[in-house]
């Protein structure tokens, strides 16, 4: 089953999105593999965005991620990888589409609510540094008929 890393940001976390946040992607059909609630270390935060090393937001995007708890989030289902992105919507809450999480629930870049990973590859890798791989359960849901063909 195709997997995704989400993660609901120190910002959701203190304004009381998490409920809703996972009711959206377990309505959708996704299945909960893993999920906890813990904080970003700085050592973790350059790991997890390694890529955005050295841009100009960087340093701000580091005190925002280890600025309070977050929630860890291992998702499962058919093309999860694209859905999650989908639903989540664009990066700058002030471009995303009403209807997405970001859309409806930010104002600005640097508080958008939610992390997604933005392919499989990079999926697998962000799993592997939140998660240890018995963290992530497998199990049959029977609900699975009604959401597959
Ligand atoms: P993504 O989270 O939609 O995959 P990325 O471009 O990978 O977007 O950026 C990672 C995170 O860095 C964003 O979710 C956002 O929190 C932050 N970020 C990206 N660009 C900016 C910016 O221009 N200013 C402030 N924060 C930014």
């Amino acid at each position: 089953m195709e997997r995704t890393f989400v993660m609901i940001k120190p910002d959701g976390v203190q304004r009381n999105l998490v409920g809703e946040i996972l009711a959206r992607y377990e309505k959708k059909g996704y299945k909960l593999l893993a999920m906890k609630l813990m904080r970003v270390t700085e050592e973790l935060a350059h790991q997890h965005y390694a890529e955005h090393v050295g841009k100009p937001f960087f340093p701000g995007l580091v005190e925002y991620i280890t600025s309070g708890p977050v929630v860890a989030l291992v998702l499962g289902g058919k093309g999860v990888v694209a859905g999650v992105r989908a639903m989540n919507g664009a990066t700058n809450p002030a471009n995303a589409a009403p209807g997405t999480i970001r859309g409806d629930y930010g104002i600005e870049v640097g508080r958008n609510v939610v992390h997604a990973s933005d392919s499989v590859e990079s999926a697998e890798r962000e799993i592997a540094i939140y998660f240890k791989e018995e963290e992530i359960l497998a199990y049959e849901k029977n609900v699975d008929a009604w959401l597959y063909e």
